[in-house]
């Protein structure tokens, strides 16, 4: 029985499939997907507070009526993502306990702070740029609820890189001074974002298992390589520099080269060091907190509800 259960998922896996909420699944397997979709699920509700600070501080009507939407949307990933990972079994409950002490990541980007509006315009088009260079392949993951929450995630990180780099190229069309507001955001926010990809495949711990369980389509080092690739030229359309002056095109590669990361700035922001690790988690409990009345209504209600139908 065992066997053949494990023979079915091993037949998945090797034709491609999807692997579904009900099938056997290795208890490796089924945890990578937990701790994965979870992370993943944690970075869009902590994203949410970097761009969130500057609803109310938005220069337009229009321009807030687009973050307003965005960071709507990042709302709406979490969601997902939370409930795909309660098809694994996890408890969503305990996933945000787990995010508020610490004992689940969430992406290192996040604990940058956002200095200016030019912040906002470069998160979509560097970060969520990254994002979706890593997501789109992710549709084709092995987790069939996964790879589904994907398709439409993607659809809107389109829209919201999109935006970002309108809003860059609005900046400048600007005055000197916006210019140079946004070649800071710039400045500060490359090297974080290259750092999104994850450590080098030297160092990353479950590459290979998960490219082997096709959970991951590609390593940290190829989607790294694919995003600086596809942002330079969208960097010169936008007139701005990226802090490396190491960057240069490889024709014998058929890619860019770019300079050393600082992984030990990765390790410190992953471990709880970086710029706003406190603040942002402070953050997410005092709302988890506050959110407890809500959550009592709503299982009083229930509990009322079924109460009447019994009766
Ligand atoms: N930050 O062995 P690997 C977004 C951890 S986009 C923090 O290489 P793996 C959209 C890793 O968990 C951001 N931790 O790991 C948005 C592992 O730790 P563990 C979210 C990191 O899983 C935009 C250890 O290091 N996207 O939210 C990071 O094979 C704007 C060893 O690493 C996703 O989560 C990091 N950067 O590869 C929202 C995408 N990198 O668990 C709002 C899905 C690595 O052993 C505003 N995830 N770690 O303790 C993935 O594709 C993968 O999980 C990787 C890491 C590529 C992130």
């Amino acid at each position: 029985q065992h066997f053949e259960t494990q023979q079915h998922f091993e037949r998945t896996i090797d034709r491609d499939q999807r692997v579904e909420p009900r099938d056997w699944m290795p208890d490796a397997y089924r945890a990578t997907m937990v701790r994965q979709i979870a992370q993943h699920a944690h970075s869009e509700i902590i994203g949410m507070q970097p761009e969130g600070v500057w609803i109310t501080r938005a220069p337009s009507l229009r321009r807030k009526a687009i973050l307003l939407a965005k960071v709507q949307d990042e709302a709406g990933h979490g969601l997902y993502l939370y409930s795909a990972a309660e098809t694994l079994g996890a408890d969503r409950g305990d996933m945000t306990a787990k995010l508020i002490s610490g004992r689940q990541k969430y992406s290192s980007i996040f604990n940058y702070p956002t200095l200016t509006y030019a912040d906002v315009g470069v998160i979509g088009w560097l970060v969520d740029g990254a994002a979706i260079c890593n997501q789109v392949p992710l549709c084709r993951s092995s987790y069939g609820p996964y790879a589904r929450a994907m398709i439409r995630i993607c659809k809107e990180e389109s829209f919201h890189q999109r935006q970002g780099y309108e809003l860059l190229m609005t900046l400048m069309r600007g005055t000197r001074g916006q210019r140079e507001m946004v070649q800071d955001a710039v400045d500060r926010w490359w090297w974080p974002s290259l750092m999104m990809f994850g450590p080098p495949d030297t160092d990353s711990t479950h590459t290979a298992q998960s490219m082997a369980w096709k959970i991951k389509r590609h390593t940290n080092d190829e989607l790294r390589q694919r995003f600086v690739d596809m942002t330079v030229p969208q960097a010169d359309a936008l007139g701005v520099t990226l802090p490396d002056p190491d960057l240069r095109w490889n024709a014998d590669r058929d890619h860019h080269d770019f300079g050393a990361i600082d992984w030990s700035e990765l390790k410190r922001v992953i471990s709880g060091d970086g710029p706003c690790n406190a603040e942002r988690v402070a953050a997410r409990r005092a709302a988890h907190e506050e959110g407890a009345w809500v959550r009592d209504a709503a299982v009083a209600y229930a509990a009322k509800h079924a109460a009447r139908q019994a009766g």
